[in-house]
């Protein structure tokens, strides 16, 4: 079958949409590390429609920073894809044109650099996912013995992490007198745009105080919240996409048609004008990071853990369990107490729409997709709110419960006793934990509060959360996750 390109762009079916600016004119102004599914039905969406409005020197060049995959999938296409939004009324379809060329940084580092450092690079966006800023998840901090900060400090010029990329071009722009680019965290951390800036400045300290105080007098790290639920592509999505088309498309993205983007305005060398498109800029994003954060990132988390041991393979069979469902109310009725709503919100009508989303049949997100990285996830998903409630000594018994089902899954056996896949930075933590404790209720739940890196120092000492997970883990064990969600919900 035909490919998808630039010269066939025009054989595709005048009902579905494509770059309605001159994509030959599009000069690059964006470089995104870590081009994945998300960033390609977000960022890369946005920015088309900014461009069809306000056409400008806002081309995107992504980078990969482990594997060539996606590259080699758009590379031949000319960095066209198609966005296939799956709405319960059936597919809506876009030729998005914003990706101009993808590097891969393990190829060649020097060149990612070298386009980073780029005078007509004025924003650098990440979507990385949590685990790609090398940080501690429990304070934010720098981890300077995580193994790619290690290399990046003995190869500053040939960086691996996200974090050695942008300080080795931001020291080239310092030698050459040009101002730094935006820095733009796209991921799902609280107060991502202060977290990558400490990040930024700390790593730039171990070797360069002249350089980390440039950074800290004239770096510019606005926050931002990002939402919209994008599944994994598959094989199948793939050959739908094609059928649609009439031409092969290797790289197209799924995801459904809500979308959000609260962006804090604090650019240092313009932007693509977003608000123009539906994007938010705030002055403070903090408000719509907590109840995005907590309320749809801890129900998911909570759900996907949930969900995969009652053997939900999805989220939308997960809530669409009626014992799933009701627990899930009972867990945003503890969460919404701890989120200061944004200005005219109602988080209650957030939540019902927040569970619709969830229930788009259309929409086939796996709970075990985002089971990954638990490690990296709960303290902003679970555990501030956790915190919260205890401060208030308020009740906390489903987040609880939601805490001992992610250590009920990272114990790695299912309720048939087969085994779970778990993909985290710190499995092979768990599993010694695990093959410790055995079916061992409290001795696996005190192993694995004990992790400080996600649990921090206070919460092992919190003997009102320490038993609840306690409890509700002998009750996972014992009676499995619907009949413990139930008897949480009753
Ligand atoms: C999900 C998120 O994979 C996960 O951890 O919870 O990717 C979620 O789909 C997005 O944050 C929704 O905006």
């Amino acid at each position: 079958m035909t490919r998808l390109s630039s010269q066939t762009l025009g054989r595709l079916p005048a009902s579905i949409r494509r770059p309605a600016y001159d994509r030959a004119a599009l000069q690059p102004g964006i470089v995104h590390l870590g081009l994945g599914a998300f960033a390609r039905a977000h960022l890369c969406e946005y920015t088309d429609d900014a461009l069809e409005r306000d056409f400008g020197a806002w081309g995107i060049v992504g980078a990969s920073l482990q594997r060539p995959d996606q590259r080699d999938r758009l590379k031949p296409q000319d960095g066209l894809y198609c966005f296939l939004k799956r709405a319960p009324e059936g597919p809506q379809l876009r030729i998005i044109g914003s990706v101009l060329d993808v590097l891969v940084a393990p190829e060649d580092p020097a060149a990612l650099v070298t386009r980073l450092a780029a005078a007509e690079t004025r924003i650098v966006s990440l979507t990385v996912t949590e685990k790609g800023y090398c940080h501690d998840p429990a304070t934010g901090r720098l981890k300077d013995d995580h193994p790619d900060i290690l290399h990046d400090l003995e190869h500053p010029d040939a960086p691996r992490s996200a974090i050695g990329l942008i300080v080795a071009a931001l020291r080239i722009r310092k030698r050459e007198g040009l101002a730094p680019f935006t820095a733009l965290s796209c991921d799902n951390l609280p107060h991502n745009g202060m977290v990558l800036h400490g990040l930024v400045r700390d790593f730039a300290a171990l070797r360069d105080d002249a350089l980390s105080q440039w950074i800290e007098a004239n770096g510019a790290f606005p926050a931002t919240m990002v939402d919209r639920i994008v599944p994994a592509t598959t094989e199948a999505d793939i050959a739908e996409v094609a059928g649609l088309l009439g031409l092969k498309d290797a790289a197209p993205v799924i995801g459904e048609p809500f979308r959000q983007w609260a962006i804090e305005d604090a650019f240092a060398l313009g932007r693509p004008k977003w608000e123009d498109v539906g994007a938010q800029m705030v002055s403070e994003v903090a408000p719509f990071e907590f109840m995005k954060l907590r309320m749809l990132n801890g129900a998911h988390s909570s759900l996907a853990y949930l969900g995969y041991l009652a053997g939900h393979e999805t989220v939308a069979q997960a809530s669409g369990d009626p014992i799933l469902a009701r627990f899930l109310q009972g867990l945003w009725g503890e969460i919404i107490p701890a989120v200061p709503a944004p200005q005219g919100v109602d988080l209650k009508a957030y939540a019902g729409d927040l569970l619709s989303r969830f229930q788009n049949p259309a929409i086939k997100h796996r709970t075990w997709q985002i089971a990954m990285d638990g490690s990296q996830k709960l303290p902003q998903r679970l555990l501030g709110t956790i915190r919260d409630r205890l401060k208030a000594g308020a009740s906390i018994d489903h987040l609880a419960l939601g805490v001992a089902a992610w250590m009920a899954y990272v114990a790695g056996t299912d309720e048939a006793g087969a085994p779970i896949d778990v993909r985290d930075p710190l499995a092979t933590e768990f599993a010694r934990i695990s093959a410790a404790a055995g079916r061992d209720a409290g001795a696996l739940s005190q192993g694995l509060i004990g992790i400080e890196a996600i649990f921090g120092a206070d919460l092992p000492h919190q003997a009102t959360f320490t038993q609840a997970v306690a409890r509700h883990l002998e009750s996972l064990f014992a009676k499995g996750a619907k009949a413990t969600a139930e008897a949480v919900s009753a």
